[in-house]
């Protein structure tokens, strides 16, 4: 299966198990179900919960008993991109082709509505009623990584960072934004999968490689689309003078460095063998990309 066939296959999977787990129209209070709906459910690659499933698949996981840490994850990333595009942040009118949460609901509710998505997916990720297959001590662990990856050291300590980036900046500080802005969310996804596999330590070391590498090289090729105009967020993007990736390095040099960056993740999974193909194909497919 070539790896568009498969992604999409997996995007429409993922889909249909995060329908499941958000609670239904109807349920109260119905403006903040809706708003969580029309967040999680407005398009997506669902790059990160493919991640987590494809590796612990590689080690011999249930699909079945992934789901819920892979779903968790996806509700934590809606979650950055709702918070991203306000107005105080990056200021986004659109997201995913749509009308960004707080363009459809007002800023009030998209903040509650982030709030709120990241307290389900700690609750997908924690509640025996979600996680009935999963030995306590394992959801624990994971829970452990994903706040962590989160937090401080993580998304939101990059994120602020990268808020107060202003217009000059070193290409070694913008990597050391990306890495934890947008780089640790990716690579808890494949770690998540790693521990639900059952990875040894060494194992574990190889998929946080890899994981962090394609986590940055990911940025990078967001920040190549948006410099070409392929990121289709479905509206105009806002003039801003931010330093990127681009605009310290140039397409070309960002294009290499992203190919270097998709080199290293998949040198790293060199270990597994050809039951690492998936993950090599999706390195691969996300460095091609930005070309
Ligand atoms: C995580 C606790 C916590 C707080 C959030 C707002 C914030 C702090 C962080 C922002 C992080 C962020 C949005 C980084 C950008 C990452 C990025 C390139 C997102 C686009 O990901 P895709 O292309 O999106 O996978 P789709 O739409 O396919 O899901």
């Amino acid at each position: 299966m070539k790896i568009e066939e498969y992604l999409e296959k997996r995007r429409e999977e993922v889909n249909r198990a995060l329908d499941g787990y958000l609670p239904p129209l109807g349920e109260k209070p119905p403006l903040l179900v809706e708003a969580m709906r029309y967040s999680v459910l407005n398009g997506g690659k669902r790059l990160r919960a493919i991640l987590t499933l494809a590796t612990g698949e590689m080690l011999g996981e249930k699909s079945e008993v992934i789901y819920p840490f892979a779903c968790a994850i996806e509700l934590i990333h809606t979650f950055t991109l709702i918070h991203d595009d306000l107005p105080s942040m990056d200021d986004d009118d659109y997201r995913r082709g749509k009308p960004s949460t707080h363009k459809a609901f007002g800023e009030n509710i998209a903040v509650l509505t982030g709030d709120v998505l990241l307290d389900y997916a700690f609750q997908l990720m924690s509640d025996p009623k979600f996680i009935s297959n999963t030995p306590p001590p394992i959801a624990l662990k994971i829970v452990q990584e994903v706040a962590r990856a989160i937090g401080v050291e993580g998304t939101v300590g990059g994120q602020v960072d990268d808020v107060d980036i202003g217009e000059e900046t070193t290409l070694s500080h913008l990597e050391d934004i990306y890495r934890r802005k947008t780089g640790s969310l990716i690579a808890v996804s494949v770690k998540v999968g790693g521990i639900l596999g059952g990875a040894s330590p060494e194992e574990l070391e190889c998929l946080i490689q890899y994981g962090e590498a394609l986590g940055l090289a990911f940025q990078i090729v967001d920040d190549i689309l948006d410099a070409v105009g392929k990121k289709g967020r479905g509206g105009p993007k806002k003039e801003e003078s931010k330093q990127d990736y681009v605009s310290i390095m140039g397409l070309a040099g960002a294009r290499r460095a992203a190919l270097e960056k998709i080199v290293e993740a998949k040198k790293a999974i060199l270990t597994f063998g050809s039951k690492a193909n998936i993950l090599s194909s999706i390195a691969n497919f996300v460095g091609e990309k930005g070309l």
